[in-house]
Order: C-alpha cells, then sequence, then structure tokens
C-alpha cells in the first residue's frame, strides 16, 4: 500500500501544551521501519504541515481558543489530505492535538463526496468531542471537533474547506468513551452519533464490540476512517497524553481491535493524535501509538 504520512503538529486545541511533538516522538518510536517492514511503499513523508508557535499567536475568544490559527492549518491538512486520495495513497495523519481531525475530516468529506463513496468515522477516544462553544466547560477546540465535523457549532469550524456537513452522524461510531460533558452528552443523542463507552466494552467483551463495530460500517459505509486519541488507552499503556484517564483500553484490547479494523477491508485511511512527548514516560505512549499503526495497516504477530 502508498502510505503518506501527513504531520500537523499544532497543540492550540488542549490545554496542556507539548503535543505538537508526538509526530517526532512517533517517528523516533520506529513508525517508518515499521510500516516498511510490512511491504507497504510507505513511508513517503510528507514535510510536516507548518504550524504557528502559540507563545507568539493571539488566543482570541476564549470560549474557542486560538480558533483562527487551528482553523488557518487545518485548512492545510484538509486540503494535503484530500490531494494524498487524489494521489492513491493512505493517508496516516499524525497530531497534534485532536483539534487537527477538523482538518482531515474535512479533506475526507470533500474528497469522498465529490466521487460519491460513502464513509464513516471511528472514533477511538476516552471522550466525546463532542462541544460546541456553549457546551464546552473549558473552549478548548479539541473537545469540539466531532460535533463540527457533524455540522453542529461554531461556523468557521463547521464550514471549514467548504459549506457542507462533512461527516454523517449516522455514520460515526464513538468507543473507548468514559467521560462526557452533560450539554455534549445531549448533542450527540440529538445528532445521531453510535456510542460504545467503556462499560459497554466490558459487558460484551473486545473482540463481540470490534466485530459489531465492523459489522456497522459494512452495512452503511464503503470507507473507514479511524481515528485514535491515545487517552482512549489505560493510562497505564499510554501515560503521555493531556488528559489521562484510568479504565481506558488495555495493550492487548486496542491491539485486537486494530486488527479487526485491519481485516475489514474498509480502513481508507487513519489518525493518531494526543502523544504528548512533555507527559510522556520514555516515549512510551508515542511506541505504543506506533504499534497500533502498524496493526491497523496489516501487522500481525503470525
Ligand atoms: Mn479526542
Amino acid at each position: 500500500m502508498k502510505i503518506r504520512i501527513i504531520e500537523l503538529p499544532l497543540d492550540f486545541g488542549a490545554s496542556r501544551r507539548g503535543s505538537d511533538m508526538g509526530p517526532s516522538a512517533m517517528r523516533l518510536a520506529g513508525l517508518k521501519e515499521i510500516l516498511s517492514a510490512l511491504g507497504h511503499r510507505c513511508s513517503e513523508h510528507f514535510p510536516g504541515i507548518p504550524a504557528p508557535v502559540m507563545e507568539f499567536t493571539e488566543e482570541g475568544d476564549p470560549g474557542a481558543k486560538f480558533l483562527v490559527p487551528i482553523t488557518e492549518a487545518c485548512a492545510k491538512l484538509a486540503s494535503e489530505t484530500e490531494r494524498a486520495l487524489e494521489e492513491g495513497y493512505f493517508p496516516l495523519i499524525l497530531g497534534g492535538d485532536h483539534s487537527i481531525a477538523i482538518g482531515s475530516l474535512s479533506g475526507l468529506g470533500a474528497f469522498y463526496r465529490k466521487r460519491k463513496i460513502s464513509w464513516g468515522c471511528l472514533w477511538i477516544d476516552a471522550h466525546g468531542d463532542f462541544n460546541t462553544q456553549e457546551t464546552s466547560p473549558s473552549g478548548n477546540i479539541h473537545g469540539m471537533i466531532l460535533a463540527a465535523a457533524c455540522g453542529f457549532g461554531r461556523p468557521e469550524l463547521t464550514r471549514l474547506y467548504g459549506d457542507f456537513v462533512k461527516l454523517d452522524p449516522a455514520k460515526t461510531v464513538l468507543a473507548g468513551v468514559r467521560d462526557l460533558d452533560a450539554g455534549e452528552k445531549e448533542l450527540m443523542r440529538k445528532a445521531g452519533v453510535t456510542v460504545y463507552t467503556m462499560t459497554d466494552i466490558d459487558r460484551r467483551g473486545i473482540a463481540d464490540a470490534a466485530r459489531s463495530i465492523i459489522s456497522f460500517f459494512k452495512g452503511k459505509a464503503e470507507r473507514l476512517h479511524v481515528s485514535v486519541d491515545m487517552d482512549a488507552m489505560d493510562p497505564a499503556i499510554a501515560p503521555g497524553v493531556g488528559i489521562p484517564l484510568s479504565g481506558g483500553f488495555s495493550h492487548r484490547e486496542v491491539l485486537l481491535l486494530a486488527e479487526e479494523l485491519a481485516a475489514s477491508g474498509l480502513l481508507g485511511s487513519a489518525e493518531i493524535v494526543e502523544v504528548n512527548p512533555v507527559l510522556d514516560v520514555r516515549n512510551r505512549t508515542a511506541r505504543m501509538a506506533v504499534e497500533i499503526a502498524g496493526r491497523l495497516l496489516g501487522g500481525r504477530i503470525y
């Protein structure tokens, strides 16, 4: 497979700084080596999308902090994501915090819309990321982007890269969720996204949950994008994230889910965000992220 790694080292969407170093940490953890060993002509490494520096940037509206620099950088990511798809690459997008996903989802939405290909998104995350400015307790944009991609929130986000709804909430699944704000919960219900909380996954077991998620998409979408927020993992395996929350995916659970997604044949793109080397322990979180990427792209033990 031809893979294009697209980096957006931007950490403006979160309160805790440092995820801008995530792409570098994943490179050091051997991302290129693992993908090449799988036989991918991967490794076309696209130069990182230029990102401004927070210390020299205006925060702007406290209800949607750093909206301007985030949308500017994400418009570039949208166009690079679309271009990678047009050129026949599997885009592997590296953050940065999760706010960058409004760029990747907008690029994916534009590409699939033009070609009339139905697509869905699996959002692997401890959080819902389904706030709007009105419901967000923090004003941090990384908690608003899934809602924005589904058409809810600030027009600067929802209309990024074209005035259309990028992602159909009926083809959106969240998995690993264990912390939702009251307002976002309400909006998620109204929007009609499908949610596998961590309790749901515990109840049925990861193998059954993975099968159920994949059969959900098989009935609805020709292609699938997976967006992996490293805070979905248990902090024991991924301590280097901005908002660590106990009770996350174990090492074995997430690799099983990734293998099943690869085997589904639906995956057309993937994204890994919120690797924060400043908060990490000996690059463990980046190594975990790279292992997940390897399994998503066909890695097997035997
Ligand atoms: Mn997230």
